[in-house]
């Protein structure tokens, strides 16, 4: 008999909104794979940066904290879902940005069963990455790149939700909230829309 199709779970919200942090929560709930699109680019850019004139351009575009190409972002999550054996679900971090994405994603991988909005004021969200450029040091936590990310993720937010809104697939959160308080209220859809 064919395997059930792995549930998967898109996770989307600003920068610094606890995409990472949920997702990883997610996945360790319900035993689900986790793909964060972010790391999985960051990676690959920081491999073939030198000796490749795509990635060296694609860490140039992430390092300003602007958004890779759409066909090499796909790309990558497929190959690296066709490389898990075997998941009852999948939770991917920080995908997509836009409506092109969305209709891409669904066109050449599948429709997503949830879609998690963490919904954060700009003020939470810079606080935030403030904290963790101190902790981490990522390529793009530095000033001008969170701006950008701020200024891209305000200008695709609003239809990319609304796209999955008249879908019907999507939850909104106030993640301005303790980590902990946001999960309970994910993990509660999750058991209702899922399982
Ligand atoms: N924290 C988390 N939750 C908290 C809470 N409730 N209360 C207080 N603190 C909380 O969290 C950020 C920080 O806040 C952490 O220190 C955490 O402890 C704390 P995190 O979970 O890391 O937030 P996250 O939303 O994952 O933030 P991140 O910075 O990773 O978001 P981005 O969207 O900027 O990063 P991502 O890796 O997704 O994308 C990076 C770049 O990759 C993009 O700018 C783009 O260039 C490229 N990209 C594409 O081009 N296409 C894609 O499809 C995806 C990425
Ligand atoms: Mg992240």
């Amino acid at each position: 008999p064919s395997r059930a199709r792995p549930k998967v779970i898109l996770v989307i919200g600003g920068p610094g909104s606890g995409k990472g942090t949920q997702s990883l929560k997610i996945a360790e709930r319900y035993g689900f794979e986790y793909v964060s699109v972010g790391e999985l680019l960051r990676k690959k850019m920081i491999h073939n940066a030198t000796s490749n004139r795509k990635w060296s351009l694609i860490a140039k575009i992430i390092t300003n904290g602007e958004l890779a190409p759409q066909e090499t972002t796909i790309t990558e999550i497929k190959q690296k879902i066709m490389k898990i054996p075997d998941a009852t679900g999948i939770v991917i971090d920080g995908f997509p940005r836009d409506v092109g994405q969305a209709l891409s994603f669904e066109d050449q991988i599948c429709t997503p069963d949830l879609v998690v909005f963490l919904a954060c004021t700009n003020h939470g969200l810079k606080e935030r990455l403030k904290k963790r450029a101190e902790q981490q040091g990522r390529p793009d936590d530095n000033p001008k790149a969170t701006e950008r990310r701020l200024t891209n993720f305000k200008q695709n937010a609003v239809p990319l939700v609304k796209y999955f809104q008249e879908k019907g697939l999507i939850i909104t959160l106030d993640a301005d909230r303790d980590e902990e308080d946001v999960f309970f209220d994910i993990s509660l859809t999750v058991d209702n829309k899922l399982f």
